[in-house]
């Protein structure tokens, strides 16, 4: 089994990307994982390069720290190459309206003349780096499915079609915290990319910052701690953060407090403590560049070599070779 999954430097690392992507792939994977910093997919929007450079050396820091072995990790563009030409080969096999469907390109860029043409075609370029590395499994969370079963399709027509190059893969959605909500707003999951960020719990966040977050958060006037994420979405979010936190469930989890305050300050608490050594990790990492970068050459001369054969066959049936 290999396990594969990314994460894009839009922003800073969020405490939505800890409990559904990075806390899951630090634990219970094999030798063959890969763990990828996705800054070619933070170019689809616009961007400030020197703001990229750091976040993607931050995202590595906290991937580092949040337990993902150095052996596991790569920055995308550093396969810029491999990638660029199967992204090719798989684009020319998806069709336009399948790209076009995507909820995250429908939300964040379809019907506006300005969007990026990457914004429409980065699935694709998922698929390449799912399908490059012969992926069997990719653990993301509920909103990134849509883009895994693309792959998967991607996967099956090449296979057809040409020839058996491609391993199908699929998608590993987490049961607790597949989607963890804005504090401000549980209608929206916790963005990187959010406009507010007072909802938005980041990985180095101090402790004081965290907590004056979740003494914001929103609820609701029922003032009834009770797990119904239909009725009361803001309550059920902040139960499925200490569930997620604690390792219950978020049912259980109502019994950890009586009032809104009381479970403000019990999730702040928990939240705060799961997080300092990744917070403390992640610092000392990025006080040591030289480190960093050593795991970053490591890593991209291991996906690389990983990558060639795959390429080479995917090349030579699409007749180019
Ligand atoms: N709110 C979330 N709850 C649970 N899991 C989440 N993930 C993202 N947001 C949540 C998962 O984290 C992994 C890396 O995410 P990504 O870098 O691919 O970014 P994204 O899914 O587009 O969402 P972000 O992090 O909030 O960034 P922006 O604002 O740029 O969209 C993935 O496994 C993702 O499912």
């Amino acid at each position: 089994m290999t396990r594969l999954s990314g994460i894009t430097p839009s922003g800073h690392v969020h405490l939505g990307n800890h409990l559904g992507a990075l806390r899951r792939w630090a634990t219970g994977g094999g030798p063959e994982d890969l763990y990828f910093i996705s800054d070619l997919h933070a170019m689809t929007l616009p961007y400030r390069p020197e703001r990229l450079r750091a976040l993607t050396r931050e995202n590595l820091a906290v991937l580092l720290a949040s337990g993902i072995t150095a052996d596991s990790v790569f920055v995308q563009s550093d396969l810029a190459g491999e990638l660029g030409a199967l992204n090719w080969v798989l684009e020319c096999t998806c069709g336009f309206g399948e790209a076009a469907r995507m909820i995250q390109f429908k939300e964040k860029g379809a019907g506006q003349d300005s969007a990026r043409l990457g914004l429409l075609t980065y699935p694709v370029l998922m698929a390449a780096d799912i399908l490059l590395q012969g992926a069997t499994e990719v653990p993301v969370g509920v909103d990134q499915n849509q883009h895994v079963e693309l792959a998967r399709t991607l996967a099956r027509r090449f296979n057809g079609g040409r020839g058996e190059v491609f391993v199908v893969p699929r998608a590993v959605v987490p049961k607790t915290a597949a989607s963890v909500r804005d504090l401000s707003d549980p209608a929206r999951k916790m963005a990187k990319s959010a406009q507010q960020q007072a909802g938005v719990v980041f990985v180095l966040d101090e402790p004081d910052v965290v907590r004056r977050k979740f003494r914001r958060a929103v609820t609701d006037d029922r003032a009834s701690v009770r797990y119904d994420p239909d009725e009361q979405p803001a309550v059920a979010n902040l139960l499925e953060i200490l569930a997620a936190c604690t390792g219950g469930s978020p049912y259980a989890a109502t019994s950890a407090a009586s009032t809104y305050a009381q479970l403000k300050d019990t999730v702040a608490e928990a939240v705060v403590e799961l997080l300092r050594p990744v917070r403390e990790g992640a610092r000392e990492l990025l006080d040591d560049p030289a480190e960093l970068d050593r795991v970053r050459e490591k890593g991209a001369a291991r996906a690389a070599e990983r990558a060639r054969p795959r390429l080479d066959a995917a090349m030579r049936v699409a007749g180019l070779r």
